[in-house]
Formats: structure tokens, sequence, C-alpha cells
């Protein structure tokens, strides 16, 4: 005997429920209470094509948070029961306002289908909805009916007992709610899985929302956990404080707010109207910043600004921040006698972790833009843009977020955009997503970037961080584009871009945003990079050269004291070698004086420029056999056609770590060859007179740390959400790509003679 099914029917009041439901269930009703509560109980038993069925008429409801005896009601019954499908009535005439409901029934995860109802009177009104696209974008069917005809509800009751039969499992759907809320719920989601008791009856991810929307039976249900509770606790609590102050709103109306946002993106894009209906603020301001031809205008000229508000603001502050690095570097090299602890201090921690402390202004301005652009809602906007020309590469609308949060505006971090690609629904977009999506220019590669643009682009930082912008993007699509139709060949799944509402940002949110950001590479400079700069000093400086070596320097030096102490006059005022600095005492007056004593001047000159020459050597000289130098020199049988020398390729060794280190890497390895008597200067300024290095090295090399490998926190997390074999195969495929890319850049500037 076949099985009998449960069908649960749902929606707003006055959608044309219990129309639908006399309609289906002719006179073979039940009408009860529901237990405990007053609230009417309808039910009816009917036979579909043999199959028996029980509808169960759900109390009229807006949404299923726990507001209302009938929303409790009806919650309960679908978490109890677990009816095998829900039938949502939804009003067509006011599409908008039905589907929040909808969407949290797909939030829940249960089997659902939709009657479209009420489409006579939507269409009197001149609106015109794509159902077809509207069931692609909800991922449900979607019936259209008009239930007081009886027209439809055939066709839907066929539906609904095909769905019914299929017993699929609860698929809770996604929504992206923003980086902070998605982060709580991620916590508390992690919490709440290690309790069977809850996480087996309701999907946890759903908890979890309840949980930051204040839902008051599920945080009492949760408080009776003693242990897991009072984390939730804990955690709903900081983010709900952290939302107040950065947003003046709380949790829950901000997530309200991102469903309907889900919502105006679904109707944007399946409701026509032949007659504007009353437009809010939001909508009018979309009409121009989402506009076809204007919208992305808009949107490239924002992302413009933005470089250049964050070069022209920050470009003071940063070399106020170099000559301080400088001053403590003088000051302590003065204090510390010379020897390795100096070399430590000065080259390893000074000049490694400050040259990437410098650049903290100029993340500053950065962070602060992006969160104008997060908080007034328009990121949102440029997603929604985005998705457009996205589609055309095999990624999905989501995507689009992931590639923003990964530094798709320069300043992002690939670690929480491979978290973002939680909200794709298919596996092949979502590792398409994290594996195209280290090409970002992040945070962190963002001041190697600055100091090589500063250094060889000063003129136009601005229109070249830009073009590096549109480079990424460029590179990431076309990366897709190969992996969606190779490796990971699959078909679109639909997808709706999230649209809040617009809101004025507060300037103490935007602070705090700026802050939150900037203090996280403080602290990454401060610990991280400075652990990986101290072992990469060590690797730079020993085993050190040998005692023959040294002496052979030691010799050249003393020959050229001999010469200078040997020049006519010389004898009366130096008589070592050890003390021909004395002269310094005596340097101006001989400048002033006879030919004889301004020849001895000169020699003074020669001398002084030859040790410095024989230093530089000698340093360079014990870098090149350190450990880091071995493997250094040895890649440049693969770099140099990249025109990368060995101090460049310890660099990129060290950026597997953390792209920062880049930065760190260069400014120690350039000051150990650093002549001793040189006021130091920002590692822009060195790289300028290092003889290889020019226009065309620095492009190459931004190119290359553009693509090579992701760092190795998002290694660990793309392994985390997917699996050791596609974390590996994003080192090596982004290995190749950048070598690749890298070549064809430098060899086509060598032919045509650019920037060299
Ligand atoms: C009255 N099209 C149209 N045009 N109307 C519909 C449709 C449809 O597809 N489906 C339902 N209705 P309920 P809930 C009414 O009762 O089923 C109408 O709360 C009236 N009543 O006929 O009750 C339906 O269960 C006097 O309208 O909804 C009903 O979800 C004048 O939508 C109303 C006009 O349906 C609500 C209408 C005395």
């Amino acid at each position: 005997m076949a099985e009998k099914i449960k069908i649960a029917l749902a929606g707003n009041p006055n959608s044309g429920k219990t129309t639908v439901f006399n309609n289906i269930t002719g006179t073979r009703q039940h009408v009860g209470n529901w237990p405990g509560v007053t609230v009417e109980k309808k039910s009816g038993l009917i036979k579909y094509k043999g199959t028996e069925i029980e509808i169960v008429d759900l109390p009229g409801i807006y949404s299923l948070t726990a507001y209302s005896i009938e929303e409790i009601v009806a919650r309960n019954f679908l978490i109890e029961e677990k009816p095998d499908v829900v039938v949502d009535i939804v009003d067509a005439s006011n599409l908008e306002r039905n589907l929040y409901l909808a969407v949290q029934f797909l939030e829940l995860g249960i089997p659902l289908i939709i009657a479209l109802n009420m489409v006579d009177v939507s269409d009197a009104r001149g609106i015109t909805i794509d159902v077809k696209k509207l069931s692609e974008m909800l991922d449900v069917p979607v019936i259209p009916t008009v239930a007081r005809s009886n027209k439809g509800l055939k066709e839907l009751l066929g539906q609904a007992v095909k769905v019914a039969t299929e017993k699929r499992e609860w698929k809770p759907v996604n929504i992206c709610y923003g980086g902070d809320i998605i982060s709580g719920i991620d916590d508390i989601e992690k919490l709440l899985e290690k309790n069977d008791t809850y996480s087996g009856k309701y999907p946890p991810s759903w908890l979890a929302i309840k949980c930051l929307e204040g839902d008051q039976p599920i945080l009492d249900m949760i408080k009776g956990d003693e242990m897991i509770g009072q984390a939730c606790f804990k955690i709903r609590e900081k983010i709900n404080k952290h939302i107040l102050a950065t947003l003046d709103q709380d949790a829950e109306s901000l997530i309200s707010d991102y469903r309907y946002g889900y919502i105006v993106g679904i109707t944007k894009e399946v409701v026509k109207r032949e007659r504007e209906s009353r437009l809010y603020l939001s909508d009018k301001i979309d009409r121009v910043l989402t506009n076809r031809i204007l919208g992305p205008i808009i949107m490239l000229l924002v992302l413009y600004g933005i470089y250049e508000f964050t070069f022209r603001g920050s470009e003071a502050p940063v070399t106020w921040f170099e000559r301080f690095f400088e001053l403590v570097s003088t000051i302590v090299s003065s204090i510390l006698p010379e020897g390795i602890f100096r070399s430590l201090i000065v080259s390893g921690i000074i000049d490694g972790v400050g040259s990437v402390l410098s650049f903290v202004p100029l993340l500053m301005f950065m962070f602060f833009a992006i969160a104008i652009l997060e908080d007034s809602g328009y990121i949102a906007r440029i997603a929604y843009m985005m998705d457009r020309i996205l589609s055309w590469f095999g990624l999905h609308g989501s995507s689009v977020m992931a590639l923003i949060v990964s530094g798709g505006i320069a300043g992002g971090c690939a670690v929480p955009g491979v978290m973002a690609t939680r909200t794709l629904r298919s596996s092949k977009e979502r590792i398409a997503t994290m594996l195209v999506l280290p090409f970002m220019n992040c945070g962190a590669k963002l001041p190697v970037f600055a100091m090589l643009i500063a250094a060889f682009f000063a003129k136009n930082e601005a229109m070249i961080m830009f073009l590096l912008t549109l480079l990424s993007w460029g590179f990431a699509l076309v990366a897709a584009k190969i992996l969606r139709i190779t490796v990971l060949k699959g078909a679109k799944t639909p997808f709706v871009m999230e649209l809040p509402p617009y809101r004025l940002p507060t300037f103490k949110g935007l602070l705090i945003h700026t802050w939150e950001r900037t203090w996280m590479y403080i602290k990454k400079a401060g610990t991280v990079i400075l652990a990986i700069s101290i072992l990469l000093w060590i690797m730079m400086t020993f085993p050190g050269l040998s005692k023959e070596e040294i002496n052979s320097f030691k010799d050249r030096k003393g020959a050229l004291i001999q010469e200078f102490l040997s020049t006519p006059g010389v004898n009366k005022i130096v008589k070592t070698g050890e003390g021909i600095n004395s002269f310094d005492k005596y340097y101006d007056i001989y400048t002033r004086g006879s030919e004889r004593k301004k020849e001895i001047v000169r020699a003074y000159d020669r001398v002084k420029k030859g040790i410095d020459k024989i230093d530089f050597d000698e340093q360079g000289a014990a870098l090149e056999g350190s450990f880091a130098g071995i493997v250094g020199k040895a890649l440049t049988a693969i770099t140099s056609p990249l025109g990368f020398e060995y101090r460049v390729n310890i660099a990129l060794v060290g950026g597997f770590a953390a792209k920062e280190v880049i930065l760190s890497t260069l400014g120690t390895a350039y000051s150990l060859g650093e002549g001793v008597s040189e006021e130091p200067e920002p590692l822009s300024v060195r790289l300028q007179k290092e003889p290889g290095w020019n226009q065309l090295t620095a492009f190459t090399l931004i190119i290359f740390m553009m693509l090579y490998v992701p760092c190795f926190v998002t290694v660990i997390v793309i392994k985390k959400e997917s699996s050791w074999r596609w974390a590996l195969f994003a080192i090596f495929y982004s290995l190749v790509s950048a070598y690749v890319v890298a070549l064809v850049v430098h060899q086509a500037g060598l032919f045509l003679g650019v920037g060299v």
C-alpha cells in the first residue's frame, strides 16, 4: 500500500489559503483547535491517484519568528511533524511582502513549493511575473493559480505530491547576511552541532540565525544547556553590541534587512510593472546607481576615486611612518655595537617589520573607503552589477561577494572570502570561486604593491592600482572560465543577490570598522610577520662567511687603508689604520686648505668609498652564501626569465607564509646589502638605486605576486571547506598561472622595450 503523505498549506493571511484548502479538500474537512491553543486547526484527507494525502491548513502567518501564537503553532508543527512538503500560498499582487515567509521556509530547508495565487489580480494591475525565472531563482517549483476559480489547483496538487513522494532531506538555504552576522552564525552553529538534542531536530544554521534574532523560545531552549548555552549567549551579545556600535541597529533588524534585500534581488529580476507603484528611496537611488549604462560607469569612477583618496590621503602619513622607522634604525644602530645582535635588531626586525608597518596609514585610508561602501549598502549594488558579467564566465552570482570580500576592491582578505562561498549551492561553482579568489588584491598584497608603485610608478599611483584591480578581476574570470569548462564542468544554478536598503553610515561605525581591520594588520605584523622576519633573517645571515673569506675582505680593506696612510702628509694626523676616522674632524678645514691638503681629502674620500664597496661586497657575499641565499640563487635558474634576482626569490618564498612577508623580507634583504656608512632610507628608494630594477621588473613582480599561491592560512581554509586535493590544486595551478603570465609580461616588455 502506498504511504500516506502529509502536505502543509501555509501563507500570509488573505493570500487565499482557505480558498485553496476548501477547493482541494471539498467536503472532507475536519475543523478543531491546535493542541493547547484556541487557534483553529483544519485538516482534510483526500486521495490523489491512489495516494492518501493529509492536508493540514496552517494558521495565516507573516514570518516564522515567535511573535504570535499562530507563528509558534505553525513553526512547531513544521519542526515536530515534519510534513513531506509545504505549499506556500503567495499573493502575486503583493509578491515582495509574501516572499518574506517563503524565504524563511527556504532557510529552514523544508521541501517547498509555491502557489503563485491571485495572478488574475496581479495581471489586472499590470504586474507581470516571470514564473520560470522565479522558480529558478528560488530553486523550488512555482505554480501560478487563481484559487477562486480553481485555476491551476490540479497542477499544484500534482506538483505537491511529486515533491512529497521524493521524501528529500531538508536542505537549508544560506542567505548572505554580511560579514558580522555570518561569523556569528558560524560560531554558534559550530557550538550547537555538539548537542544532538537540537541539531538532530532543527537545522543548526537556522537555530543559529534564530538565536541571533533573539527568538525567545529558541533562546529558552538553548539556555537549558549550561555549557553551549552560555557560549552562544556570549557570541550573541558580542555580535549585537558590535552591530549596534557600527550600524546603529540590532542583529534582528539587520537580518530582516538582508532578507528583504534577498527578496528585492529576486523581484528586481522577475517582476515587471506597467505602471510604476510607489518607489522607496532605495529604489530611486538604485534607478541611477544600478542603471545598465550609468551603473557600471559610476562603479568604475567610485573605484578609481577610492584609490585616489587612498594614495593621496596616505602619502604624507606613510612618509612620516617611514621617517620614524629610519630614525629608530639610526638610533638603534648608534647605540648597539656592530655585530650580529645589531644586524638582527636593525635589519631583521626594524627594517623588516618597519617596512610592513609603514603602510598602516595607507591601509587605514583604504579600509575607511571600503567601510563607507559596505555600511551604505553600495557594495551589494557593485555585486549586483558584477553578477551579470560573472555569469558569462561560469561563476555564480553569489561568487561576486566572495570575490569582493577577498580583495575585489583592494584591501580584502581571502580567508573570509572562502567562507563567504558557503552561500553557493553548487559545489562546482563553489570550488571554482574558491580557486580564483586568491587572485584578488588582498590587504597583505596591497602594501607590497604600494611600495613598488611608489618606487617605480610614483606619478600614476591611483591609476596603476585601478589597472591592477581590473587585471586581477580579468585573471580571476578567465581562470574561472577555464576551470568551469575543464575540471569543474557543470550546470549553472539559480542565484539571488541581496539588495538591502541604502543607509547613511555613521562616522563612529566607519571608524570602528576601519580600526578593526587595521588592528588585525598591526597584530599580524607584530606576531606572525615578526616571527617569520626573524626566521628569514636567520636564514639570510647564517652560516656566514668562512674565516678565509672574512680575512680576504679584511686584506682588501687593509690595502686601501695603507694606500691612504702613504699619502704624503697623512701620517701627521692619522697614525694607524684603525684611526682613519679621526680624519673626520680635519675634513672641513682640509677641504678649504692647500692643494696638498685637498689631495688628502680626495684620498680619504676614495678610501671611504672603497671600504664601503668592500663592506657591501662582504655583506652581499654573506647573503648569497646564506641558507636563504643558496635557495634564492638556485631558484634564479627558473626566475631569471622573469627578471627576478635571488633576493626577490627569497622574498617570494617567504610570501608563501603571508604576503606581507615579501615586503619585510625585501626590507631585510636589501638592508643587509646596504653600505655601512649610508643613511637608512625607505625600501622604495633603495630599490630605485638597485641595478636590475626598473619599471618592467616591478610590474612583472606585481603580476607574479597577484597570482602566485594563496597564503598559508587561505590554503588551510580551502582545505577545510573542500579537501586537500583542491587545496593542493590551488597552490599548483596558481603557481603555474603566475609563472606563465609573468613570463609573457616580462618577455613582451623586453621585446617592446617598455619600462626597461
Ligand atoms: C473574499 N483571485 C482572486 N481575485 N481572489 C481570490 C483568489 C484568487 O486567486 N484566491 C482567493 N481569493 P482566503 P486566507 C471576498 O472572501 O482564502 C479571495 O486568509 C469576500 N468575502 O475569495 O480567505 C477569496 O485563508 C467579499 O475573498 O484567504 C477571499 O489566506 C468580497 O481572497 C480573499 C471579495 O481568501 C481571501 C472577496 C466575503
